[in-house]
Formats: C-alpha cells, sequence, structure tokens
C-alpha cells in the first residue's frame, strides 16, 4: 500500500495540471491512467477527422506563459495527433510520466473515518492510502456502446471512436457507421473519403457548422501570441470560455436582412461562432428560431436529395444539444457511395456475418462497423468506480436521481475528494480547458489553504450542496437547453431529467469559487 498526500485519478488535461500543482505545492502526488499514455480524450479517440472546434490557440493550457509562446499550432483547429502531441510535450516538459501509473485503473475508494484517509484499489492490485483523491477521470470518457440485435454474430470489425483502433484499415471496404453526434459527423466525412461504401445510421440530427478549418499563418499566430495574456483573460470572465464573447443584440430585434447578414458572419467564422451571433440565442425561442432556421436552410442547400436532407435535419432548439463542428459532412450525402438510414423510422432488427439489417427488410453489406454514439457524460466515470463515503453511501446510489455535488467539486458524504469539472459546474458547456485550469487550482489552492490552517478533512455540507444544485437547475430553466433530449441530461429513476453542467457562465462561476473561498470555504465543513 502506497501512502500519499493525494492521489489523481487520471492523466488527460485534468490529471496532468493537478500532478503539476500537486508538486508546486509540496504535497507527495501520484496519478492513475488506464490507458497507456497520457491525452484522455486525445489519447482515446484517435477516430479519422477527430479535432477541436475551439481555435486550437485557446483550447490550451493558459498557466505556462513560456510555453504559450513556444508551441506553434499548425491549423486553427487542431486535429487529434497534434493535441495529443502537445500534451505529450507538457507531460514531458514537466517530466510528469515518472509519477503516472499507467495502464492502471482505480476501480475502488473507501473513506477510513478513524484516520480520515481514502483507501483506492486499483485493477493491478496496486494500493494506495490517501489523504486527498481528485477525480480527472473527465466528463467524456466513458462510452456508451452499443447494442444492437446479433451483434455477436458480425464477422468483421466493429470500432468504436471513443476507443479508436488506428491499425485497422478500412481502405475500400464496406462500413455501417452508427451516430451523427460530433464525433460521428467527424468519422463520416472522413471516412468517405476512402471507404469503398458507407450507411449511416442516424437516430438525431445535429446542428453542424462548417469549421472552415485552415492553416494557422506564422503572422496570425505571432500576433495573437502578443496578446495571449489579454486573450485569456477575457475568456476566463467570460460565458464559455472563449476569448469572443458573444455579440450584442436580440436577434429577434433585428431587421431579417441584418439578421441574416450577421448569421451569415457568424457562419463563416465557424463554430463557436454561430452561437455567439447574437446574445439571445440560447435563452430566447424567437432568436434561436431564426438562427435555427438559417441553419436548416444551408442543410436544404447542400443536400441535393430532398428525402436525405429532410431526414437529416433537426427539429430542437439550435445549441441545445451541443452544435457539431463539420468538414464536408453534409456534402458527403451527395456522394454515390453513401446512404442514410434513419433508425427511427427503419430500426436496425438484425445484424448478420456480413451485413446489417433494418425492418423494411434493406439488407445494409458490412465489412466493419462504426459506432460514434457517445458517452455516459459527466458522471460515467466516477459512477464505475465503486467509491464508498461516510456511513457506506456509495457515490453511484446517491446519484441514481440525477448527481448532486457542491460547485461540482465536492460531494457531501465523500470528504477530501473531489471532481475535476464535475456535474453542477461550467465542464462541458465551456472552453473545458479554462474550465479545467479553474478547477485545478482552486483545489491546489484549498489544498494549501487547509495545510496552512492545520485542518485535515474538507467536506461539502449537505444543505449548501442542494441550494447549489438547485441553483444550477433554475440557471438551466432559464435556457433554452432543457428543451432538447440531450446528454446534458442525467436521468432519475423514474424516468425524469437533471441537467447536468452549469450554464450560469465561467466568469461568474469562478467569482462565486473565488468567494467561497474568501469567506473561508463557506458551504464546507472543515475539522
Ligand atoms: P479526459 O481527457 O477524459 O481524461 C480522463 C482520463 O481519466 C482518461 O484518460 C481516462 O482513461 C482516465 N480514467 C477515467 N476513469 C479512470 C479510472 N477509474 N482509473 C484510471 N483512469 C481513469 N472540449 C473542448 O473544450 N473543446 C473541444 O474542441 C473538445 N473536443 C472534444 C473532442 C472529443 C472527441 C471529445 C470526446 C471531447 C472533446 N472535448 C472538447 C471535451 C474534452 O473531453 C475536454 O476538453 C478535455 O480533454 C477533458 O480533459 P480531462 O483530463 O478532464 O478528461
Ligand atoms: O456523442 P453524442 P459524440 N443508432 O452523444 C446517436 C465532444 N466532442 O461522441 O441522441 C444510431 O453527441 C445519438 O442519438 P440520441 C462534444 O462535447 C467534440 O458524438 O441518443 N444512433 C447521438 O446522435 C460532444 O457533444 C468534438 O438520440 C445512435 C449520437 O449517436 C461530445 O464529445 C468531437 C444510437 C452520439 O452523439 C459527445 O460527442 C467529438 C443507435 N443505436 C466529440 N445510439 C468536437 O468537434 C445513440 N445514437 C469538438
Amino acid at each position: 500500500m502506497r501512502a500519499l498526500d493525494a492521489l489523481v485519478v487520471g492523466a488527460g488535461f485534468s490529471g496532468l495540471y493537478m500532478l503539476v500543482k500537486l508538486r508546486q505545492g509540496g504535497f507527495s502526488c501520484a496519478a492513475v491512467e488506464a490507458g497507456s499514455g497520457v491525452g484522455g480524450t486525445w489519447y482515446w479517440n484517435r477516430y479519422p477527422g477527430a479535432r477541436c472546434d475551439i481555435p486550437s490557440m485557446e483550447y490550451s493550457y493558459s498557466f505556462d506563459p513560456a510555453l504559450e509562446q513556444e508551441w506553434e499550432w499548425t491549423e486553427r483547429y487542431a486535429a487529434q495527433p497534434e493535441i495529443l502531441r502537445y500534451i505529450e510535450h507538457v507531460a514531458e516538459r514537466y517530466d510528469l510520466a515518472r509519477d503516472i501509473a499507467f495502464n492502471t485503473r482505480v476501480t475502488a475508494a473507501e473513506w477510513n473515518e478513524e484516520r480520515g484517509r481514502w483507501r483506492v484499489d486499483t485493477d493491478t492490485g496496486d494500493k494506495f492510502d490517501v489523504q486527498f483523491l481528485i477525480l480527472a477521470t473527465g466528463a467524456l470518457s466513458e462510452p456508451r456502446g452499443i447494442d444492437l440485435p446479433g451483434l455477436e454474430n458480425f464477422a468483421g470489425p466493429v470500432l468504436y471512436t471513443a476507443k479508436w483502433d488506428d491499425g485497422v484499415d478500412l481502405a475500400g471496404k464496406a462500413v455501417c457507421h452508427f451516430g451523427t453526434g460530433s464525433s460521428g459527423i467527424q468519422a463520416v466525412a472522413t471516412m468517405a473519403d476512402y471507404v469503398g461504401h458507407l450507411t449511416v445510421f442516424q437516430r438525431t440530427p445535429s446542428y453542424a457548422v462548417p469549421a472552415n478549418n485552415r492553416p494557422l499563418l506564422p503572422g496570425e499566430q505571432d500576433s495573437a501570441k502578443a496578446t495571449y495574456q489579454q486573450m485569456r483573460a477575457v475568456a476566463r470572465q467570460s460565458p464559455l470560455g472563449f476569448a469572443a464573447p458573444p455579440r450584442p443584440g436580440k436577434a429577434r430585434e433585428f431587421a431579417e436582412g441584418d439578421r441574416v447578414q450577421r448569421l451569415e458572419e457568424a457562419w463563416n467564422a465557424g463554430t463557436t461562432g454561430l452561437l455567439n451571433a447574437f446574445e439571445d440565442l440560447l435563452f430566447d425561442e424567437v432568436s434561436n428560431e431564426q438562427a435555427a432556421a438559417f441553419a436548416r436552410a444551408k442543410i436544404a442547400a447542400t443536400v441535393k436529395d430532398p428525402a436525405k436532407a429532410r431526414a437529416l435535419t433537426p427539429h430542437y432548439p439550435l445549441g441545445s444539444r451541443r452544435l457539431c463542428s463539420e468538414i464536408g459532412f453534409f456534402e458527403t450525402f451527395n456522394r454515390p457511395h453513401v446512404d442514410l438510414v434513419d433508425v427511427r423510422q427503419d430500426p436496425v432488427v438484425a445484424v448478420e456475418a456480413d451485413a446489417v439489417i433494418t425492418a423494411s427488410g434493406a439488407r445494409h453489406r458490412a465489412d466493419a462497423i462504426t459506432v460514434a454514439t457517445g458517452f455516459d457524460a459527466c458522471t460515467g466515470a466516477i459512477k464505475a468506480i465503486a467509491i464508498t463515503g461516510r456511513g457506506g453511501q456509495r457515490i453511484a446510489e446517491e446519484w441514481a436521481d440525477g448527481p448532486r455535488a457542491y460547485l461540482g467539486l465536492a460531494v457531501a458524504g465523500f470528504p477530501n475528494l473531489f471532481a475535476i469539472t464535475g456535474p453542477g459546474s461550467p465542464s462541458v458547456l465551456s472552453n473545458v480547458i479554462i474550465s479545467i485550469e479553474q478547477h485545478v487550482e482552486w483545489v491546489a489552492r484549498c489544498l494549501a489553504d487547509m495545510r496552512a490552517s492545520g485542518k485535515a478533512v474538507i467536506e461539502a455540507d449537505a444543505d449548501a450542496e442542494q441550494d447549489w444544485m438547485r441553483h444550477v437547475d433554475e440557471v438551466a430553466q432559464t435556457t433554452l437547453f432543457p428543451r432538447a433530449d440531450s446528454w446534458y441530461m442525467g436521468r432519475t429513476r423514474d424516468g425524469g431529467q437533471v441537467f447536468m453542467p452549469y450554464v450560469g457562465g465561467v466568469g461568474s462561476y469562478r467569482a462565486k469559487c473565488d468567494a467561497v473561498r474568501e469567506a473561508g470555504y463557506e458551504g464546507f465543513r472543515l475539522s
């Protein structure tokens, strides 16, 4: 059993920065990572076309100004291999690998009341005895998979975007693909260039904006670097963690010509631009519908077959499910070797050795099946660990009716446990790296403050937690997010839904966390 001040679970952007801060704070620490390398999302999601949809220069750490200046991004939106190289570079720069146990999954953690410490078990048999347990397990790291009748009969490979095996060559093959969210949209458009035949099985269509990706020009990168600190400062205080905040003005109050012109400009600016075109798109039904109709018209103008265009057109508010970034996705359906199956109209009834059969009797030939059906988002990776807190309570059971966490950081009944980008924090509704840095820095300061004041145990107060989750819900209800069935929603046992991320804004959330600390960790009990 290895004794440490703190154990970090996960070695993605969150876990690596947490290790840096713990070391800087003089805490004995280590990390445990299920994968064989660092990178988290960018280690696992090696599917064709994977890239970020936040400009590379913003989708990167801000805590090290020298790193910011040194690193050269090649594209406006970096692709997975480049982001992974960047994370590996950071791990090397800070010599982090020596404190990370790779190929090791944390399976259980139990709070010992008398000793005020966590005992942590792993699937390799390694055990840890730690004062603080920090879950940097990722909000999008527990894949959902797929349940198709007869899938076990399929003779070819089944590839999951969230655990992509890049050793399988799909060139010239007949591929049946499932899922058209952000991952599926990227994978479909890229695979269409080299597979022999592609059948896309769609359950829910997505709004998607052209990425307008391109190489970064040297001058452009230099001028951004000259003002990097100011850019980051704006992002930290902004609603969604971007340097460019929403443009002022309500869409519904603009004359049609002016409104369409502004939407067109935002469309051409790339993915994050569209929801920033007006300040009220996520709040006002009429304004949202105007922007949604604009996005729907783009699909109709691109996809030549009217039946396919109809099937690909969403009818929920724009942005209430994650807005996707695309490079040639809709054009893909004009290609003769690409078919679309709407599984709500024509569900899969059987999978055979070399085909997928749907209710209409259609037989879709398949040498390989690819799956991009998303994640058990926000809570999945935490619930997958058997975490036992005070009085034997299990986190998975406590969260069976939706997650509860004070500030998305800590859970009542589970002392000295922190979640990075946990449910109830801006997390997936922001530039996630900005949110990760804010959480990591808050936790590091908290541990240092505890050490300075001679405190050993911190625990969220149940009332403060309840008030916070009520606030998370109230804020969500002022937006259009609850109008769509999305992975932002957690499920309750009776089929109800709980909105999980905090939509009150990255800047205001940061101010709240700072105020809690300045008030002596208001809403926490320290002993
Ligand atoms: P992760 O990167 O998910 O890392 C968590 C790590 O914890 C994983 O490596 C996992 O193996 C490990 N782990 C989990 N459970 C255990 C366990 N029990 N034991 C040991 N290890 C464990 N966000 C953006 O802001 N902009 C984007 O453009 C963007 N693009 C994305 C594209 C894809 C394909 C996906 C899936 C997500 C994207 N995201 C994006 C969100 C992305 O997840 C975050 O930006 C960020 O990478 C999360 O970092 P993390 O370290 O918190 O979590
Ligand atoms: O997952 P998703 P994802 N047959 O849940 C459908 C980030 N990300 O991996 O909603 C057919 O969005 C499912 O339908 P439904 C980003 O935050 C970013 O694509 O269950 N389809 C849904 O449409 C993103 O939001 C980037 O009705 C089935 C789709 O599969 C998050 O990760 C890139 C099905 C899954 O979409 C998750 O994205 C990639 C079935 N049996 C990821 N079961 C960037 O570009 C489910 N579906 C930044």
